[in-house]
């Protein structure tokens, strides 16, 4: 075991995680219990009454105290009786037209049923609320969570009645100037409550979090912990593989914390051989069963390794919206439409653009056989010298570490995506996030992507300092879109301040509208497919040259919603660098990408 997990794993170091954790949860909604399918569940998934509050006077109307009119002179001007219906999970821009473009505060209201049995500890779970979530119970605050992709809970224990009960959330979706992301970004700010609520009941003392995977650079040794919550911390303990007839026993702590160490020889997971085993975490409280992949995922010198052999990434970008819908991706469906149309252009990675995505696309994505790059949205223009947003950030890497730590198809955390380097403290608080990053995962790639290389006289300089805390080179480039081609594409010159590192190219591409062709294949504006192929062509002529090249992703899979994108006659709201429209019709360039990679 190295030093930094040993470091981990002590007992101060937990106990400075618990008081963090709480003191974080003074700020945010309590950090979630992770595995929430194989808990016990109630859904309040459906129909939520809905009041949208574009001038902000629920505030100050209080609308979750539900006031009523008790004598004949009462009335009220607003009430969750009768309002409108909107479906949970989903959006809110695409449920109501006059909504398409809305970024403010909508309340949602919920009515359910409970009986609290004795014994029982109960919790109300989000998926996630984008933006902001503001959360009463029965008119009693209960907290507020920022950050619109990753999970958060509230323990309601002792506050909910037997019978009805009534659950208001206040979401808003406003652009922040401190928020993550920033004020400016390519896709639609779907706001609302976008992934699943549940009420979860527990024993007094349930397992909380585990992590079970392979220690790095291991193909059989398991390294990994307990975590339990509740007052019998000290319990005996069951890591149980049936398949592999594992069963391992260990002992939590006064903190209901145990150490998990056992060797297996595993059938491992890869793209061409997804296995998952059943895992089943037991204690004497609680039971909780899981399908858990087991790999090795490391950089070594210039290569990425895969179970210790060299990988190519062969990658797509990919937004959570359906586009067929025209709605923000969340079920099961819709991560199959996505994922099946990354397996046909003939990828073995998924880069999840450029926030946590949900749960089921990632689950999914791991039976596919698809590794999956996750991120935070860190992207372009964050405030990093605001004193919150090293927190935030921090807060947002940590719940999404959390939730997928057992995920053996995520491979990289990318922290940053094309940040500035002018921008004042970003390398320091992003040297800090890799820090942090590394504290609570050190299994992973670590990446931060970047555009800050220059292209001049057809040579590339990479040059930006942060590369050096990044586990790849990661490259956004657009080659041919927005920087003209300054030589040959086959006579491109490189040069590396990290010449020993791999190379990911994260983004490239062009836009085309489907369907435009036999127009011009020399002009950008003509927005034709044989541009965008051109430009596809002319990238593969030049991947030849890059040192050290490990992957290739473009941007984008889809063709996808975006308030910037308003050339009226072409773009009309939509993003066009989709190597497939968001009708699903393969453009040219989805044919050469799809060529490259059956070479590769
Ligand atoms: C980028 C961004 C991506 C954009 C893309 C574009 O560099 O990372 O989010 O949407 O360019 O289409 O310009």
């Amino acid at each position: 075991m190295n030093n930094k997990y040993r470091k981990l794993l002590s007992r101060e170091s937990i106990l400075v995680t618990l008081f963090i954790s709480l003191w974080c949860n003074l700020l945010s909604g309590q950090t979630a219990m992770i595995n929430v399918q194989s808990r016990h569940l109630t859904s309040l998934n459906g129909k939520w009454q809905v009041m949208v509050d574009p001038g902000d006077i629920g505030g100050w109307k209080q609308f979750w105290i539900e006031r009523k009119p008790q004598k004949k002179t009462d009335f009220f001007e607003y009430s969750f009786d009768g309002a409108p219906e909107l479906n949970v999970p989903g959006d809110f821009n695409s449920q109501m037209c006059e909504l398409s473009f809305y970024e403010g505060s909508v309340w949602y209201r919920k009515l359910f049923n409970v009986f609290q049995k004795k014994n029982a500890r109960l919790f109300l779970h989000f998926g996630a609320v984008n933006y902001i979530a503001d959360v009463y119970l029965n008119g009693q605050k209960l907290g507020s969570h920022e950050g619109g992709f990753t999970p958060f809970q509230f323990e309601i224990t002792g506050k909910v009645k037997d019978g009805d009960n009534s659950i208001i959330v206040k979401v808003d979706n406003r652009r922040l100037e401190n928020g993550i992301p920033g004020r400016g970004y390519d896709w639609l700010n779907y706001g609302g409550i976008t992934r699943e609520v549940n009420i979860i009941e527990t024993g007094n003392t349930y397992v909380d979090d585990y992590s079970i995977q392979l220690k790095k650079g291991s193909l059989n040794d398991v390294l990994g912990w307990i975590q339990l919550n509740g007052v019998s911390a000290q319990q005996k303990i069951k890591v149980k593989i049936p398949e592999l007839n594992i069963v391992y026993e260990t002992m939590t702590n006064d903190v209901g914390f145990a150490k998990v160490e056992f060797s297996a020889r595993f059938k491992l997971w890869s793209p061409d051989s997804p296995k998952l085993y059943k895992v089943i975490v037991e204690s004497e409280t609680d039971s909780i069963s899981d399908e858990i992949g087991f790999r090795c995922i490391e950089v070594q010198g210039n290569k990425v390794l895969l179970n210790k052999k060299p990988i190519f990434l062969k990658a797509v970008n990919i937004h959570e919206e359906n586009p067929l819908k025209k709605a923000r991706a969340y079920s099961v469906e819709d991560a199959k439409l996505l994922l099946n149309s990354a397996k046909e252009l003939g990828c073995n990675l998924v880069r999840l653009a450029h926030y946590p995505h949900n749960e089921n696309t990632i689950k999914e994505a791991e039976k596919m056989g698809l590794m999956v790059w996750s991120e935070i949205p860190v992207y372009q223009h964050i405030q990093f010298s605001d004193s919150l947003v090293p927190k935030k950030m921090e807060t947002m890497l940590k719940e999404m570490i959390r939730r997928d730590k057992n995920r053996a198809a995520v491979i990289a955390w990318s922290l940053s995506n094309e940040t500035y380097s002018g921008t004042s403290n970003r390398n320091n608080a992003l040297v800090e996030l890799t820090k942090k990053c590394r504290e609570m995962d050190s299994t992973r790639l670590i990446c931060h992507v970047m555009n800050t290389q220059s292209y001049v006289k057809n040579e590339f300089n990479v040059s930006d300092t942060l590369y050096k805390y990044s586990d790849l080179i990661s490259i956004n480039e657009y080659i041919g879109w927005y920087d003209p081609w300054q030589g040959k594409p086959s006579d491109t010159k490189w040069k590396v301040a990290f010449p020993d590192k791999p190379i990911f190219i994260s983004e490239f591409g062009g836009e085309a509208l489907y369907g435009n062709k036999n127009v011009s294949s020399d002009e950008a504006s003509s927005w034709s497919e044989e541009y965008q192929e051109q430009i596809y062509k002319n990238q593969i002529e030049m991947f030849g040259t890059i040192p050290n090249l490990c992957g290739v992703c473009p941007w984008i899979l889809f063709d996808y919603k975006s308030l910037g994108r308003m050339q009226p006659v072409y773009q009309k709201g939509y993003n066009r660098k989709g190597l497939i429209s968001d009708k699903g019709e393969k453009k040219k360039a989805w044919y050469i990408m799809n060529e490259y990679f059956k070479q590769k």
